[in-house]
């Protein structure tokens, strides 16, 4: 759903010349996202695209966070990452389940982008199989005792908040004994390891999280009640599902639009390569392909906004986007001959940037798991 079309029009042409002006010249700069982009991004308020607009944010509906994510990601995607946990994985917790207390205290703080929010799920012996996270919150009067470590987590190192997966029935092996909780970056007990080396989005930070003996106030609860905690993580991760087959179809455009300029410039046999028919053709299955990506994902996100259920159809389009991305990629490559494989051409960074999408937010494994214990349960 689009509220209103025309001031939407606005914010997308203002996304494309941030992309076109400011972020892809500096694309090479981002190990770290520099200072001035980060203030020119919270004052267009791009922290908080996702927030309600009660608590300051610009209340984006699933389409227009889509189109949004979409026009964002023809840069480098590592920035969108640096808004894009405060306005999913670290903030759609609290959006989704939080308490009014909890909402009042962090998300205005998120949406300005004053503080980074971050998702604590992945631990070291617990990926894929979410539901046996070990690390344990033990009540004691009105505090929990918080014992663990996470692992990967993106935006730790500049993270202010966390919102973490912990098991609060220690008895329980699987998902009924966890809940989520708000845990603050300097509560006592906490720390953040070195950033993680990566083959790719070297500009997005991942981390190793560590808990030892961290009080954390049972009103950080998400939503005050225990055992949901599992169920929290994953409607969040349903939408943030969504915005990476968003964010992939974004990349993949950026990819295409890479190539089809090296190929109608490089001159081979006498003319442009783009003019010989085997080019064409990575040309236009790329071209197909992308269509295909923007419109499941389009058609999802407002199926979303209607308030249906979406689970199954944002594993569908993270599983095409994401593997979609990666032949797109791996064409544009192609195309680039000789140059693909050189640092000078973006097209270099850009495909090893994509390997993530088929693994983090659940593996391509894990999507088509989830899409047809769907189909099976409806049959
Ligand atoms: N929305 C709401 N509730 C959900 C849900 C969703 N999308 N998915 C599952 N649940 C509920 C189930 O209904 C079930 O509740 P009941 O016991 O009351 O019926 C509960 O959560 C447990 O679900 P399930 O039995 O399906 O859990 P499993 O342990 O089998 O795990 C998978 C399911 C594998 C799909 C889950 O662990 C997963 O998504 N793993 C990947 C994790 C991931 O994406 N990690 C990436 C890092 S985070 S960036």
């Amino acid at each position: 759903m689009i509220r209103d079309p025309a001031s939407f029009q606005i914010l997308l042409d203002t996304i494309a010349r941030l992309v076109r002006e400011k972020l892809i010249p500096r694309e090479r700069e981002v190990d770290e996202i520099p200072a001035d982009i980060m203030a020119e991004m919270r004052r267009m308020g791009l922290f908080g695209l996702t927030i309600p607009e009660a608590y300051g944010g610009l209340g984006l509906t699933t389409e227009e966070e889509a189109l949004t994510s979409m026009a964002l990601c023809e840069a480098s995607p590592v920035f969108r990452s640096i808004m894009g946990t405060n306005n999913g994985i670290g903030g759609m917790g609290i959006v989704i389940d939080g308490t009014e207390a909890q909402k009042k205290k962090y998300l205005p703080r998120l949406a300005t982008g004053e503080i980074i929010g971050s998702f604590a799920l992945t631990e070291p012996s617990s990926g894929s199989d979410a539901g046996a996270l070990t690390t344990r919150a033990e009540k004691k009067g009105d505090h929990y005792i918080v014992n663990g470590a996470k692992r990967y987590i993106t935006n730790a190192p500049e993270a202010s908040i966390f919102t973490l997966m912990a098991r609060t029935d220690v008895q329980s092996k699987d998902a009924s004994g966890v809940s989520a909780f708000i845990v603050e970056r300097d509560s006592p007990g906490l720390t953040v390891g070195k950033p993680d080396r990566k083959m790719g989005q070297r500009g997005s930070h991942t981390a190793d999280v560590i808990f030892e003996n961290v009080r954390v106030p049972a009103e950080n609860v998400i939503g005050g009640v225990e055992g949901m905690g599992f169920k929290t993580a994953m409607k969040v991760l349903d939408r943030a599902r969504l915005n990476i087959a968003s964010v992939c179809t974004g990349v993949a455009q950026r990819c295409l639009n890479e190539a089809l300029a090296y190929a109608k410039e490089r001159k081979q046999f006498g003319k442009a390569i783009a003019d010989f028919q085997l080019v064409q053709a990575m040309l236009a299955d790329s071209k197909t392909e992308i269509y295909a990506a923007r419109s499941m994902v389009l058609e999802a996100a407002r199926k979303r906004d209607t308030g249906a259920n979406i689970t199954m159809e944002a594993s569908c389009c993270k599983l095409f986007a994401s593997e979609m991305v990666g032949r797109v990629a791996d064409r544009a490559v192609q195309i680039h001959g000789g140059a693909g494989y050189m640092q000078e051409y973006a097209i270099e960074r850009l495909y090893r940037d994509v390997r993530l999408f088929r693994i983090f937010e659940g593996t391509t494994q894990i999507q088509q798991l989830v899409i047809a214990r769907h189909m099976l349960r409806e049959a």
